[in-house]
């Protein structure tokens, strides 16, 4: 053995003497919090877009904004805006399928950096109901805004009434009068409620989450996806976390909300996400006829997702890819 690596060695195992193995194993472990901590206290300045299902379209939108250094919220915002206006889709926005008497009724929220939020429910005839959101979020002294009032609101600000209801979505709701047998479809057609997590240029995260609800639902009937908490919540210390699913049961358990409090209290955004679908689960022993999916971002940008039935993916978009990723599930 050389002189100096005789030296190093014995110089380290007379301190590993001198500490004893227990104080060395604690000074690992202190090394080990340092860590943690540090890691904690970093903010990632990486853009980073997750929404939930596939919306591929939506999410790269999102993420080129942020790439450009445009504020989370306004780029998640013109990111689901993709899907509001997507007739296609029978879940969100324009095209959504309607309630059981006939009428297309959008839920949405948004909640940025600051703690802000701003909501709108069962509101009719209007588009972009995640902006609206936000214009309630900014220009009134309320949170929520629902229904009629939503919608005028919405008017007397510049957003355009049109009628949601497209020939589609008409056509599949006379075919579902013949039986109306109201049952939520699991992994509907595999895209379903828009909710999206941001975090930008400045390490701000904010999110905003936009829906038709369950087709068929009752008249008047609101989810999840609008009610700060459980569709949506962000903290911009920790992180943000968004729902899809029966949103009932997001309900119950204010899932958003807990998501963002496990992380607080140390969990990884993937474990969060996994420990809020054992809480409906658990409770709950006809988990397996509803689907729940969770997708959550911490600070230094890592995510999470998870779900019930097997189905779900999120996108996640990150130094400039956007790519499917799919989810785990309680049910296999
Ligand atoms: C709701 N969570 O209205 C929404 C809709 C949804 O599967 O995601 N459906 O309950």
């Amino acid at each position: 053995m050389k002189r100096r690596n005789f030296i190093t060695k014995t110089s380290i195992n007379t301190l590993a003497f001198g500490l004893g193995i227990h104080s060395l194993a604690q000074a690992g472990t202190a090394k080990n919090s340092a860590e943690k901590l540090k890691k904690k206290n970093t903010t990632a300045t990486t853009p980073v877009a997750i929404c939930t299902w596939q919306f591929t379209e939506a999410n790269a939108t999102a993420g080129a904004l942020l790439d450009q250094g445009i504020p989370a919220l306004d780029a998640v915002i013109k990111g689901v805006a993709v899907e509001e206006e997507n007739i296609k889709n029978t879940t969100v926005g324009k095209g959504g399928s309607p309630d059981r008497e006939g009428n297309v009724t959008l839920d949405a929220c948004v909640m940025d950096h600051t703690g802000n939020c701003g909501s709108v429910m069962c509101v009719e005839n209007i588009t972009n109901v995640a902006a609206l959101a936000k214009k309630v979020m900014e220009d009134t002294p309320h949170v929520i805004l629902a229904g009629k009032g939503a919608e005028e609101f919405a008017v007397k600000n510049g957003f355009t009434a049109e009628n949601l209801l497209t020939e589609e979505s008409e056509k599949a709701y006379k075919e579902w009068l013949k039986t109306s047998k109201y049952k939520p479809i699991i992994n509907i057609e595999n895209h379903d409620t828009i909710g999206m997590l941001g975090l930008d240029k400045n390490g701000n995260i904010s999110g905003a989450c936009t829906t038709s609800g369950l087709a068929y639902k009752m008249k008047g009937r609101v989810g999840d996806s609008p009610v700060i908490g459980s569709g949506l919540f962000i903290d911009n210390a920790i992180g943000g976390a968004a729902a899809t699913g029966m949103g009932e049961e997001v309900i119950k358990t204010v899932g958003s909300f807990l998501i963002v409090e496990l992380m607080r209290n140390g969990m990884s955004p993937q474990e969060a996400c996994e420990e809020a679908v054992r809480r409906i689960v658990t409770t709950n022993p006809n988990h397996t006829n509803f689907q729940v999916a969770y997708i959550a971002i911490n600070k230094q940008g890592e995510t999470g997702c998870y779900c019930i039935h097997p189905g779900f993916k999120m996108m996640k978009y990150a130094n400039g890819k956007n790519m499917p990723v799919v989810s785990g599930s309680h049910l296999k």
